[in-house]
């Protein structure tokens, strides 16, 4: 592995893998609905307008694309109960935005937006980890459609839900606000998924 691959802190546990979760080497496709088309004439990423940002910024496709890029080691914990280990992403550092934005102190929670309304929550400590990034690569080849093409957001501290596949943009928030699936609809997930505390769902906070 280069030295410019971020290596993320838990895969340097002794124990890998979460309580109450068994490795797989195949990689589960999981995701409520349909896979997005993408079209990269129409495609963009969105920095929410918010009083809580400036500037509001919207990047093409072809912006996005050019940003500078960021490798990460990470394994990845589903609250259904896989870990898959050993995944090497390649994508642009959440810590990039902020070239292009400021938030403001009073900006606490991130929402990240996906295609077809899928949303999920964040506190914004764990949004601009050094490890967090917009994936658009998987072991050295671009994302599938199934694995969230052209962009997901990979967040290895947190259970695998919080890593949003087809993601278009992101929201600063001074509260926190449930996502799709920390929704008491959509299962009631915990509001931060923590796996190393078994943070699963929100009833058991
Ligand atoms: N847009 C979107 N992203 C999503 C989901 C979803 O339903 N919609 N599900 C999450 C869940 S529950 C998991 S475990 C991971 C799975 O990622 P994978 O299908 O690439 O393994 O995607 C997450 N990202
Ligand atoms: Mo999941």
């Amino acid at each position: 592995m280069g030295e410019d691959v971020i290596v993320s802190p838990d895969t340097k546990r002794a124990e890998r893998i979460p309580p109450r979760q068994a490795r797989t080497v195949k990689w589960p496709i999981l995701h409520a609905g349909e896979v997005p088309p993408f079209d990269p004439r129409t495609w963009t990423f969105s920095i929410f307008p918010s009083p809580l940002v400036e500037p509001v910024t919207t990047f093409t496709w072809e912006e996005f694309a050019k940003l500078p890029r960021t490798r990460v080691f990470a394994d990845m914990h589903c609250v259904t109960r896989w870990s898959k280990l050993d995944n090497f992403w390649e994508g642009v550092a959440t810590k990039e935005l902020l070239k292009h934005a400021t938030p403001s102190p009073e900006a606490k929670f991130v929402m990240v937006h996906c295609e077809y309304g899928f949303s999920t929550n964040l506190p914004i400590t764990d949004f601009f980890d050094d490890d967090c990034l917009f994936a658009l690569k998987h072991d050295g080849r671009d994302l599938t459609p199934d694995h969230g093409y052209p962009v997901r957001l990979v967040v290895p501290k947190l259970y695998a839900w919080k890593s949003a596949k087809w993601v278009r943009g992101i929201e600063f928030m001074t509260e926190d606000r449930p996502g799709f699936w920390e929704r008491w609809e959509n299962g009631g997930y915990h509001m931060r998924g923590d796996p190393w505390e078994e943070e699963r769902f929100r009833n058991h906070e």
